[in-house]
């Protein structure tokens, strides 16, 4: 059912074009998109009523949910899910703290000192999808490192459900209460980041936008990006697996399936130099996937073009494969695993050996599940505390070191064509520059 890519031999020079991808359109989504959001810039809150009444089917006289209903999500949860929320919350603020950023003073030269001092944004909006991706353990991962960070105003936006009275999920609700954030919005899709970005009458603008979602919301990601602050595009679900022959394989193939449940697009990518463990999984696969609740939706993942068992010759040209997909999550099932997991370069995060599957770090290990997808993981990081801090540098120079740099700002300014930029300075010094 997976197909197979033999990169045994020489690999191809241009090792990236023949990586497995899913289809993930943004653009052709921009144009539904696009009036979507003008309509609420300029309607507001009627706006996203109306959408909410049209794509959710439910009709709303207020986007905000009542304190109340939130309080209620928390006491309706079940005991043990509590617990194991309240714990993963525990273990991600552990990692998160350690992230925060201390203001750095450089003395640059005598009188001149540079600080680079980070202030976290004034006011976070995070997006929580509905429908059948539910993620309370989503709301942990960019909650509790925008908190971290010192963020001061906290807003969650999820879609109306019908079946819950037009409230979002009470999961998520439920979330939100241990988290303590009390300002949610009943909205979703492109409509409710919209909200976000220009501000209703019920919902403050706010500055930056974070939060998973299906592609209309990666989509309104990419069209008010500017006038918001946006985390990342994010595509869907991807592990990638690198595994020689003393891998197991029935962890290999749990863990594969464990990624393609999310999605009929999520990618389940296993780069091995091992013949032997490609049939061994693909047995398992066989065999584990018959067992699985959502096995529709993981078989059609798993037999999309963008999962792929990937064959190699040695370890080195694994490593190298791995580096051209740039994995969202990447596990290491080789002798010496971390050592190899070292020589990684490119993926969102990497899960070292037999017993630190993706599963664990989608709700429980401390490290944040919103990880770079479709490739980006070769210039971007996932969700942490840095994403919602600025590094502002304060310049302080005494008269003494600003005489010192004149001549020099001078020169370079009338390299530049710009002799008011040198005078700026020569008039500090009765429009002489000091020798
Ligand atoms: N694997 C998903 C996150 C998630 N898994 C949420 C379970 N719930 C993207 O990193
Ligand atoms: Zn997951």
């Amino acid at each position: 059912m997976i197909s197979r890519i033999d990169l045994r031999g020489s690999l191809p020079d241009d090792l990236r074009s023949v990586m497995p991808r899913a289809d993930f359109d943004v653009e052709a989504a921009l144009e539904k998109v696009r009036p979507i959001c003008e309509d609420v810039r300029h309607h507001g809150v009627d706006a996203v009523l109306r959408y909410t009444r049209d794509f959710d089917g439910v009709e709303l006289s207020t986007t905000r949910v009542p304190v109340q209903a939130i309080a209620d999500a928390l006491e309706h949860l079940d005991p043990a899910v509590r617990g194991a929320l309240e714990e993963a919350i525990r273990r991600t603020r552990i990692v998160h703290r350690a992230q925060c950023r201390t203001d750095v003073t450089t003395q640059v030269v005598p009188g001149g000192t540079v600080t680079e001092r980070w202030v976290p944004v004034d006011r976070v909006g995070l997006y929580v999808p509905g429908g059948k991706a539910v993620y309370p353990s989503s709301v942990v991962m960019n909650v509790v490192p925008a908190q971290e960070a010192g963020v001061r105003s906290l807003a969650v936006t999820s879609p109306a459900q019908k079946e819950f009275g037009g409230l979002p999920h009470p999961a998520i609700l439920a979330a939100c209460a241990l988290l303590g954030v009390d300002e949610v919005y009943a909205a979703g899709g492109a409509q409710s980041l919209a909200m976000f970005a220009y501000g209703t009458e019920e919902c403050p603008r706010v500055d930056l936008i974070t939060g998973p979602g299906s592609i209309w919301v990666a989509a309104a990601k990419r069209h008010l990006r500017g006038v918001v602050g946006i985390d990342a595009e994010a595509g869907p679900t991807e592990i990638a697996i690198l595994a020689d022959a003393t891998a197991d394989p029935a962890y290999v193939a749990a863990d594969l399936i464990s990624q393609a449940e999310h999605d009929t697009i999520a990618a389940s990518v296993l780069v091995t130099d091992s013949p032997e463990l490609a049939e061994a999984v693909t047995a398992e696969l066989a065999g584990q996937v018959a067992r699985t609740k959502h096995r529709e939706r993981v078989t059609e993942a798993l037999s999309g073009r963008q999962s792929a068992i990937i064959l190699v010759s040695s370890l080195d040209d694994g490593l190298a494969v791995v580096d051209a997909y740039a994995a969202e999550h990447l596990e290491i099932h080789t002798a010496d695993a971390a050592a190899v997991a070292a020589r990684v370069r490119n993926a969102g995060a990497i899960f070292v050996g037999d017993h630190s599957p993706v599963s664990l770090g989608d709700y429980l290990a401390g490290s944040n599940h919103v990880l770079p997808t479709g490739g980006c993981a070769c210039h971007s990081s996932g969700l942490s505390v840095q994403s919602f801090l600025r590094g502002i540098h304060v310049v302080d120079y005494d008269r003494a070191a600003l005489a010192e740099a004149t001549a020099m700002v001078v020169a370079l300014a009338e390299s530049e064509d710009l002799p008011a930029h040198g005078a700026a300075l020569k008039a500090r010094f009765d429009w002489e520059v000091p020798s």
